[in-house]
Protein backbone atom coordinates (compact mmCIF):
# COMPACT_ATOMS: atom_id res chain seq x y z
CA UNK A 1 0.00 0.00 0.00
CA UNK A 2 2.89 2.45 0.51
CA UNK A 3 3.27 2.47 -2.90
CA UNK A 4 -0.47 3.07 -3.80
CA UNK A 5 0.14 6.29 -1.47
CA UNK A 6 3.10 7.78 -3.01
CA UNK A 7 1.67 7.39 -6.34
CA UNK A 8 -1.56 9.13 -5.03
CA UNK A 9 0.27 11.92 -3.78
CA UNK A 10 2.75 12.23 -6.75
CA UNK A 11 -0.43 12.42 -8.99
CA UNK A 12 -1.83 14.88 -6.96
CA UNK A 13 1.06 16.97 -7.02
CA UNK A 14 0.51 17.36 -11.07
CA UNK A 15 -3.14 19.27 -9.48
CA UNK A 16 -6.49 18.07 -9.48
CA UNK A 17 -7.70 14.71 -11.19
CA UNK A 18 -10.54 12.85 -11.10
CA UNK A 19 -11.29 9.82 -9.23
CA UNK A 20 -11.29 7.83 -12.31
CA UNK A 21 -8.45 8.96 -13.95
CA UNK A 22 -6.88 8.13 -10.52
CA UNK A 23 -7.93 4.97 -10.40
CA UNK A 24 -6.63 4.32 -13.85
CA UNK A 25 -3.55 6.21 -13.29
CA UNK A 26 -2.47 4.27 -9.65
CA UNK A 27 -4.16 0.32 -11.15
CA UNK A 28 -6.10 -0.16 -8.31
CA UNK A 29 -10.22 0.66 -7.92
CA UNK A 30 -11.80 3.67 -7.36
CA UNK A 31 -12.74 2.47 -3.72
CA UNK A 32 -8.96 1.89 -2.97
CA UNK A 33 -8.44 5.75 -4.12
CA UNK A 34 -10.93 6.94 -1.66
CA UNK A 35 -9.75 4.94 0.92
CA UNK A 36 -6.07 6.45 0.42
CA UNK A 37 -7.65 9.71 -0.14
CA UNK A 38 -9.28 9.50 3.25
CA UNK A 39 -5.77 7.99 4.83
CA UNK A 40 -4.34 11.46 3.45
CA UNK A 41 -6.76 13.06 5.22
CA UNK A 42 -6.41 12.01 8.25
CA UNK A 43 -2.69 12.41 8.09
CA UNK A 44 -3.43 16.11 7.90
CA UNK A 45 -3.57 16.98 4.78
CA UNK A 46 -6.26 18.64 3.14
CA UNK A 47 -7.77 17.43 0.34
CA UNK A 48 -10.82 18.56 -1.89
CA UNK A 49 -13.23 17.03 -4.21
CA UNK A 50 -14.14 19.61 -6.69
CA UNK A 51 -15.65 19.48 -10.09
CA UNK A 52 -12.31 18.57 -11.70
CA UNK A 53 -11.47 15.62 -9.09
CA UNK A 54 -9.03 15.87 -6.22
CA UNK A 55 -7.15 18.60 -4.88
CA UNK A 56 -4.66 19.12 -2.30
CA UNK A 57 -5.40 22.21 -0.48
CA UNK A 58 -3.52 22.74 2.49
CA UNK A 59 -0.33 21.16 3.15
CA UNK A 60 0.19 22.82 6.62
CA UNK A 61 0.31 20.48 9.55
CA UNK A 62 3.61 19.08 9.68
CA UNK A 63 2.69 14.64 8.91
CA UNK A 64 4.05 12.34 6.56
CA UNK A 65 1.65 13.08 3.97
CA UNK A 66 2.33 16.77 3.90
CA UNK A 67 6.35 15.90 3.70
CA UNK A 68 5.67 13.29 1.19
CA UNK A 69 3.32 15.51 -0.83
CA UNK A 70 5.67 17.32 -3.76
CA UNK A 71 8.95 15.24 -2.06
CA UNK A 72 11.29 15.05 -4.82
CA UNK A 73 13.26 12.24 -2.80
CA UNK A 74 12.93 8.47 -3.16
CA UNK A 75 12.27 8.19 0.61
CA UNK A 76 8.98 6.78 2.77
CA UNK A 77 8.09 9.13 5.07
CA UNK A 78 7.11 7.64 8.83
CA UNK A 79 5.94 10.41 10.90
CA UNK A 80 5.80 10.10 14.98
CA UNK A 81 3.76 13.45 16.54
CA UNK A 82 6.13 11.79 19.44
CA UNK A 83 8.62 8.73 19.73
CA UNK A 84 11.63 7.20 21.78
CA UNK A 85 14.40 7.91 19.33
CA UNK A 86 13.89 7.91 15.85
CA UNK A 87 17.05 6.17 15.49
CA UNK A 88 15.61 3.43 17.75
CA UNK A 89 12.84 2.67 15.52
CA UNK A 90 14.67 2.63 12.47
CA UNK A 91 16.85 0.40 13.45
CA UNK A 92 13.43 -2.28 13.81
CA UNK A 93 13.00 -0.96 10.35
CA UNK A 94 16.23 -2.40 9.03
CA UNK A 95 15.74 -5.76 11.06
CA UNK A 96 12.60 -6.48 8.31
CA UNK A 97 14.72 -5.41 5.89
CA UNK A 98 14.01 -1.82 4.57
CA UNK A 99 15.38 0.73 2.61
CA UNK A 100 14.85 4.38 1.70
CA UNK A 101 12.61 4.96 4.60
CA UNK A 102 12.73 8.59 6.81
CA UNK A 103 11.03 8.31 10.08
CA UNK A 104 10.31 11.91 10.75
CA UNK A 105 9.31 13.17 14.81
CA UNK A 106 7.93 16.27 15.85
CA UNK A 107 9.14 14.96 19.56
CA UNK A 108 11.72 12.34 21.29
CA UNK A 109 11.03 11.29 24.67
CA UNK A 110 14.31 8.87 24.48
CA UNK A 111 16.65 10.97 21.96
CA UNK A 112 20.42 9.26 21.65
CA UNK A 113 23.26 11.45 20.78
CA UNK A 114 26.92 9.85 20.57
CA UNK A 115 29.03 8.01 23.34
CA UNK A 116 25.81 7.24 25.59
CA UNK A 117 24.40 10.89 25.79
CA UNK A 118 21.08 12.22 25.30
CA UNK A 119 19.54 14.27 22.78
CA UNK A 120 16.95 16.72 24.02
CA UNK A 121 13.66 16.55 22.09
CA UNK A 122 11.02 18.96 22.46
CA UNK A 123 7.77 19.36 20.20
CA UNK A 124 8.11 21.25 17.58
CA UNK A 125 11.42 19.53 16.29
CA UNK A 126 12.62 18.13 13.71
CA UNK A 127 13.49 14.63 14.00
CA UNK A 128 14.49 12.68 11.57
CA UNK A 129 16.81 9.55 10.82
CA UNK A 130 17.09 7.98 7.41
CA UNK A 131 17.34 4.45 6.92
CA UNK A 132 20.02 3.88 3.74
CA UNK A 133 21.86 0.74 2.28
CA UNK A 134 24.41 1.88 0.06
CA UNK A 135 26.68 -0.78 -1.30
CA UNK A 136 29.69 0.74 0.14
CA UNK A 137 32.67 -0.61 2.38
CA UNK A 138 32.09 0.42 6.06
CA UNK A 139 34.78 2.72 6.44
CA UNK A 140 33.09 5.10 3.64
CA UNK A 141 30.28 5.53 6.23
CA UNK A 142 31.44 8.97 7.95
CA UNK A 143 31.02 10.62 4.48
CA UNK A 144 26.93 10.60 5.38
CA UNK A 145 27.58 12.02 8.41
CA UNK A 146 29.06 14.76 6.05
CA UNK A 147 26.14 14.68 3.68
CA UNK A 148 23.76 14.78 6.20
CA UNK A 149 25.29 18.10 7.66
CA UNK A 150 25.50 19.93 4.14
CA UNK A 151 21.69 19.38 3.75
CA UNK A 152 20.97 20.48 7.19
CA UNK A 153 23.43 23.49 6.44
CA UNK A 154 21.66 24.18 3.32
CA UNK A 155 18.08 23.81 4.58
CA UNK A 156 18.89 26.11 7.35
CA UNK A 157 20.28 28.83 4.71
CA UNK A 158 16.82 28.66 2.87
CA UNK A 159 15.16 29.24 5.81
CA UNK A 160 17.30 32.61 6.21
CA UNK A 161 19.70 30.91 8.73
CA UNK A 162 23.52 31.37 8.26
CA UNK A 163 23.92 27.70 9.49
CA UNK A 164 27.46 26.17 9.31
CA UNK A 165 29.50 22.77 10.21
CA UNK A 166 31.77 21.72 12.69
CA UNK A 167 33.20 18.29 12.60
CA UNK A 168 32.77 15.77 12.28
CA UNK A 169 28.59 16.13 13.15
CA UNK A 170 27.27 19.59 14.30
CA UNK A 171 25.61 22.60 12.68
CA UNK A 172 26.07 25.50 14.37
CA UNK A 173 24.68 28.96 14.30
CA UNK A 174 28.41 31.07 14.98
CA UNK A 175 28.65 33.76 17.64
CA UNK A 176 31.20 35.72 19.17
CA UNK A 177 30.35 34.69 22.91
CA UNK A 178 29.74 31.26 23.46
CA UNK A 179 32.33 28.95 24.41
CA UNK A 180 32.51 26.88 21.28
CA UNK A 181 32.07 29.92 18.66
CA UNK A 182 28.56 29.13 18.29
CA UNK A 183 25.21 27.34 19.38
CA UNK A 184 24.35 24.23 18.15
CA UNK A 185 21.34 24.13 15.79
CA UNK A 186 21.55 20.55 15.12
CA UNK A 187 23.64 17.24 16.18
CA UNK A 188 24.05 13.92 13.49
CA UNK A 189 23.99 9.75 14.96
CA UNK A 190 25.20 7.88 12.32
CA UNK A 191 24.61 4.48 13.48
CA UNK A 192 25.76 1.21 10.84
CA UNK A 193 26.10 -2.80 10.42
CA UNK A 194 28.13 -4.19 8.47
CA UNK A 195 28.45 -7.54 6.78
CA UNK A 196 32.27 -8.86 5.71
CA UNK A 197 33.01 -5.37 5.87
CA UNK A 198 29.95 -4.12 3.46
CA UNK A 199 27.32 -2.05 4.71
CA UNK A 200 24.15 -3.78 5.41
CA UNK A 201 22.38 -1.15 6.81
CA UNK A 202 22.80 2.78 7.49
CA UNK A 203 21.06 5.12 10.10
CA UNK A 204 21.84 8.63 9.81
CA UNK A 205 20.12 10.25 12.63
CA UNK A 206 19.44 14.00 12.07
CA UNK A 207 18.04 16.15 14.94
CA UNK A 208 17.28 19.44 14.33
CA UNK A 209 16.02 22.02 16.70
CA UNK A 210 13.22 23.96 14.24
CA UNK A 211 9.94 25.30 16.34
CA UNK A 212 11.40 25.06 19.61
CA UNK A 213 12.04 27.44 22.41
CA UNK A 214 15.82 27.86 23.55
CA UNK A 215 14.79 27.85 27.02
CA UNK A 216 13.64 24.16 26.57
CA UNK A 217 17.13 22.99 24.92
CA UNK A 218 20.73 22.83 27.24
CA UNK A 219 23.17 25.19 27.20
CA UNK A 220 25.22 26.28 24.08
CA UNK A 221 21.42 25.48 22.03
CA UNK A 222 20.01 27.35 19.37
CA UNK A 223 17.02 26.91 17.19
CA UNK A 224 15.96 27.94 13.86
CA UNK A 225 12.82 29.54 15.43
CA UNK A 226 15.02 31.70 17.71
CA UNK A 227 17.20 32.80 14.88
CA UNK A 228 14.51 33.52 12.31
CA UNK A 229 12.36 35.11 15.75
CA UNK A 230 9.43 33.10 13.64
CA UNK A 231 8.51 29.80 13.21
CA UNK A 232 9.78 28.09 10.22
CA UNK A 233 7.99 25.48 8.05
CA UNK A 234 9.38 22.20 9.03
CA UNK A 235 7.42 20.73 6.00
CA UNK A 236 9.56 23.02 3.32
CA UNK A 237 12.62 22.21 5.23
CA UNK A 238 12.54 18.33 5.96
CA UNK A 239 11.74 18.46 2.03
CA UNK A 240 15.18 20.27 1.48
CA UNK A 241 16.71 18.18 3.64
CA UNK A 242 15.74 15.01 2.23
CA UNK A 243 16.06 16.22 -1.26
CA UNK A 244 19.71 18.01 -1.09
CA UNK A 245 20.87 14.68 1.03
CA UNK A 246 19.60 12.44 -1.50
CA UNK A 247 21.63 14.52 -4.73
CA UNK A 248 24.62 13.86 -2.47
CA UNK A 249 24.96 10.51 -2.06
CA UNK A 250 23.97 9.80 -5.80
CA UNK A 251 27.07 11.63 -6.42
CA UNK A 252 29.70 10.95 -3.29
CA UNK A 253 32.60 13.33 -5.11
CA UNK A 254 30.44 16.64 -4.53
CA UNK A 255 30.47 15.78 -0.96
CA UNK A 256 33.31 17.16 0.66
CA UNK A 257 33.73 19.94 -1.63
CA UNK A 258 30.02 21.10 -0.21
CA UNK A 259 30.72 20.35 2.95
CA UNK A 260 34.11 22.72 3.20
CA UNK A 261 31.95 25.35 1.32
CA UNK A 262 29.79 25.11 4.77
CA UNK A 263 32.45 24.49 7.38
CA UNK A 264 33.17 26.01 10.50
CA UNK A 265 36.10 23.93 11.42
CA UNK A 266 38.18 24.53 8.96
CA UNK A 267 40.82 26.95 8.80
CA UNK A 268 40.22 26.69 12.99
CA UNK A 269 42.09 25.81 16.04
CA UNK A 270 41.25 22.90 17.13
CA UNK A 271 41.76 20.45 20.18
CA UNK A 272 39.97 16.81 18.90
CA UNK A 273 39.38 14.05 21.70
CA UNK A 274 40.07 11.47 19.60
CA UNK A 275 40.33 7.45 21.47
CA UNK A 276 43.92 7.47 20.60
CA UNK A 277 44.50 10.66 22.74
CA UNK A 278 44.13 14.69 22.26
CA UNK A 279 45.29 16.41 18.66
CA UNK A 280 45.65 20.46 18.97
CA UNK A 281 46.44 21.78 15.83
CA UNK A 282 45.21 24.04 13.53
CA UNK A 283 42.30 21.99 10.65
CA UNK A 284 43.68 22.45 7.02
CA UNK A 285 41.18 20.22 5.30
CA UNK A 286 38.76 17.34 5.25
CA UNK A 287 39.56 13.97 3.52
CA UNK A 288 37.39 11.06 2.42
CA UNK A 289 35.46 9.56 3.67
CA UNK A 290 35.37 12.43 6.74
CA UNK A 291 38.73 12.80 8.26
CA UNK A 292 39.35 16.08 9.69
CA UNK A 293 43.63 17.03 8.65
CA UNK A 294 45.29 18.13 11.77
CA UNK A 295 48.54 20.56 11.60
CA UNK A 296 49.72 20.03 15.06
CA UNK A 297 51.60 23.05 16.76
CA UNK A 298 55.04 20.78 15.90
CA UNK A 299 54.22 20.48 12.38
CA UNK A 300 52.90 17.07 11.68
CA UNK A 301 49.89 16.71 9.99
CA UNK A 302 47.72 14.46 11.93
CA UNK A 303 44.81 12.47 10.45
CA UNK A 304 41.74 12.48 12.41
CA UNK A 305 39.19 10.11 11.83
CA UNK A 306 36.97 9.92 14.67
CA UNK A 307 36.62 11.97 17.86
CA UNK A 308 35.18 15.21 19.81
CA UNK A 309 36.31 18.26 18.54
CA UNK A 310 36.39 22.08 20.14
CA UNK A 311 36.71 25.17 18.26
CA UNK A 312 39.51 27.16 20.00
CA UNK A 313 40.11 30.99 19.81
CA UNK A 314 43.44 31.72 18.10
CA UNK A 315 46.83 32.32 19.75
C1 LIG B 1 24.80 14.52 18.71
O1 LIG B 1 25.48 13.87 19.69
O2 LIG B 1 24.86 15.68 18.47
C2 LIG B 1 23.87 13.60 17.90
C3 LIG B 1 22.43 13.92 18.12
C4 LIG B 1 21.55 13.12 17.18
C5 LIG B 1 20.10 13.33 17.48
C6 LIG B 1 19.22 12.70 16.44
S1 LIG B 1 17.55 13.16 16.59
C7 LIG B 1 17.08 11.96 15.46
C8 LIG B 1 17.90 10.73 15.80
N1 LIG B 1 17.28 9.96 16.86
C9 LIG B 1 18.04 9.89 17.96
O3 LIG B 1 17.74 9.29 19.02
N2 LIG B 1 19.17 10.61 17.77
C10 LIG B 1 19.22 11.18 16.43
P1 LIG B 1 26.66 14.50 20.51
O4 LIG B 1 27.68 15.11 19.61
O5 LIG B 1 27.07 13.43 21.44
O6 LIG B 1 25.99 15.69 21.30
C11 LIG B 1 25.14 15.45 22.39
C12 LIG B 1 25.22 16.65 23.31
O7 LIG B 1 24.55 17.76 22.70
C13 LIG B 1 24.49 16.45 24.63
O8 LIG B 1 25.33 15.87 25.59
C14 LIG B 1 24.08 17.87 25.00
O9 LIG B 1 25.16 18.55 25.60
C15 LIG B 1 23.85 18.53 23.68
N3 LIG B 1 22.43 18.52 23.30
C16 LIG B 1 21.46 17.64 23.66
N4 LIG B 1 20.30 17.95 23.07
C17 LIG B 1 20.53 19.05 22.33
C18 LIG B 1 19.72 19.85 21.48
N5 LIG B 1 18.43 19.58 21.25
N6 LIG B 1 20.31 20.92 20.86
C19 LIG B 1 21.61 21.20 21.05
N7 LIG B 1 22.42 20.49 21.84
C20 LIG B 1 21.88 19.43 22.47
Amino acid sequence: MPDTRRALLDALADGPVPGPELADRLGVSRAAVWKQVEALREDGLGIESTDDGYRVTDVSEFGGAAIAYGLDAPFEIEYHDSIGSTNERVRELADEGREDVAVVANEQTAGRGRLDRGWTGPSGGVYCSLLLRPDVPLAHSPVYTLAAAVAVARAAREAGVDARIKWPNDVLVLDDESERGGQKLCGILTEMEGEADRVKWLIVGIGINANVEPEDLPEGATSLLAERGEPVDRRIFTQRLLETFDELRSDPDSILDAWREHAATLGQRVRVETPGGEVVGKTVDVEFPGALIVETDDGERERVTAGDCEHLRPV
